[in-house]
């Protein structure tokens, strides 16, 4: 039972279980894997969230990555209210669908021409599918511990919700379909040698995380994305960058710019649709020409590109693309709040391990290194359980599982950054 602090939030989440599996409409939510019932939401604005019984939080998950500028921003409520009072969705080709592809474009070059999707799930469902259209060849090659949505062939070995339920992969994908797809070790170039070697011209593609962010943050060893780069164009392969976290927030052209490296293809969310059920994939002409109705790789969405969705993605790059001092600002007061941690916890002994990369970060509960999905595996789960609870009882609010990111918005400010860090001196003592 839970302290008479979540009266409603106990109601609420009675009733959705009898409607929704497991009370919640994505698995991570259900805050399982920290032995807590979740909390129901009732608003958020700016850095703070606020549950139905009127408990306020610094909010460090900004909805797993969209609210770089804080919750409600107001010239993203203005266009989004605008483009509602027209209607919210035609079926049929508007104006802000190619404003919004040339604003990303604009960013990433490589994405020469782009195509809305409605979440990240379909963005690298159509990337791949594309991919395998592209190069007439069937495998796919992933990382374990990587997370790209939840379309069948990428449900083996991934992270984000499946990591956290502790599942290899999902139930319901026939082995027929997870074939096609090849494991390798994130950080690890023996495992892709190998695989390039034993699968010598069957790889239609390698999709990547640039920065894992789905099994807690692991930064790229120096040289490996350079290195996937490579042994993917000696292959005929695609390089896929999973840029559904990534882009936008470590840089205006997401890691492609910050590392400097050119994919084939680009899968995008979050950010992208500001909030809204909008995200994108996309990459040089000569690929995406495949796609239908111009080729014969078939994508197709009810939903996709609509106006107020599209409204509320152009008007957060807007405001992202007209302020780029946004990253130095996210960037310095993550590094603060990282190293407010890193003095807290490791005083006397090394009792968390944080990574960290612009406003994308995570503190692993574990006194080793994390620069692997096997490194990973030693954090102390419970140890993170016992400080989801102790934050989330004294006003902060986190990711529900130690695999998954602490995101800061634009909205944190550097109070909010100490009050947080005050409230976890009170923890570190435990
Ligand atoms: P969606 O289908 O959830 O919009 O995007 C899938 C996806 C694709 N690629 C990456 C790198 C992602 O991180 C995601 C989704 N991220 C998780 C959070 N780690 C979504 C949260 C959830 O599943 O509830």
């Amino acid at each position: 039972m839970q302290s008479g602090k979540y009266k409603k939030s106990e109601k609420y989440f009675e009733i959705s279980q009898k409607y929704i599996p497991g009370g919640v409409n994505s698995p991570v939510r259900a805050a399982r894997a920290v032995h807590r019932d979740p909390v129901f939401i009732k608003s958020a604005s700016g850095s703070k969230i606020f549950d139905v019984d009127g408990n306020e939080y610094i909010d460090y998950v900004c909805s797993w990555g969209p609210a770089i500028l804080g919750h409600a921003h107001p010239y993203v409520l203005k266009k989004v209210k605008k483009a509602i009072k027209k209607g919210l969705s035609f079926g049929a080709p508007t104006k802000k669908e190619y404003i919004l592809a040339e604003m990303i474009n604009e960013a990433m070059p490589v994405m020469e021409q782009v195509r809305l999707v409605n979440s990240g799930t379909e963005a690298t469902m159509s990337a791949i599918r594309l991919a395998r259209g592209y190069t007439n060849r069937d495998l796919i090659l992933k990382f374990t511990g990587c997370y790209h949505g939840h379309s069948d062939g990428l449900l083996v070995k991934a992270g984000s919700g499946v990591l956290t339920e502790a599942i290899s992969s999902s139930g319901g994908v026939p082995d027929d379909y997870a074939k096609n797809t090849i494991v390798a070790e994130f950080n690890d170039i023996d495992s892709v040698n190998a695989l390039f070697e034993k699968y010598h011209g069957k790889i239609a593609a390698v999709i990547v995380e640039p920065v894992a962010a789905n099994m807690g943050v692991i930064l790229p060893d120096k040289g490996f994305l350079e290195f996937l780069r490579e042994i993917t164009r000696k292959n005929s392969a695609l390089l896929i960058f999973d840029e559904v976290i990534t882009g936008f927030r470590l840089a205006k052209g997401g890691a492609c710019e910050y590392f400097g490296i050119e994919p084939d293809l680009i899968t995008l969310g979050k950010i992208v649709g500001g909030g809204m059920p909008l995200a994108a994939y996309g990459g040089k002409k000569e690929i995406m020409s495949y796609i239908s109705p111009l080729g014969d790789v078939y994508q197709a969405g009810t939903l996709s590109g609509n106006p107020v969705a599209t409204a509320a993605g152009i008007a957060t790059l807007e405001v992202l693309f007209e302020n780029p001092d946004i990253y130095k600002r996210i960037d310095e007061n993550t590094k603060l709040l990282a190293d407010g941690i890193e003095n807290i916890m490791n005083t006397k002994e090394k009792r968390v391990h944080i990574n960290r990369i612009g406003s994308l970060m995570s503190v692993f509960f574990t006194s080793q290194d994390v620069k692997s999905y096997k490194d990973v595996l030693t954090c102390d789960l419970d140890k993170y359980a016992g400080y989801y609870s102790f934050l989330r009882e004294n006003g902060i609010y986190i990711a529900p599982s130690q695999f998954e990111a602490v995101f800061v918005s634009d909205a944190h400010s550097i109070e909010d950054i100490k009050n947080t860090l005050s409230i976890i001196a009170g923890f570190g003592g435990k």
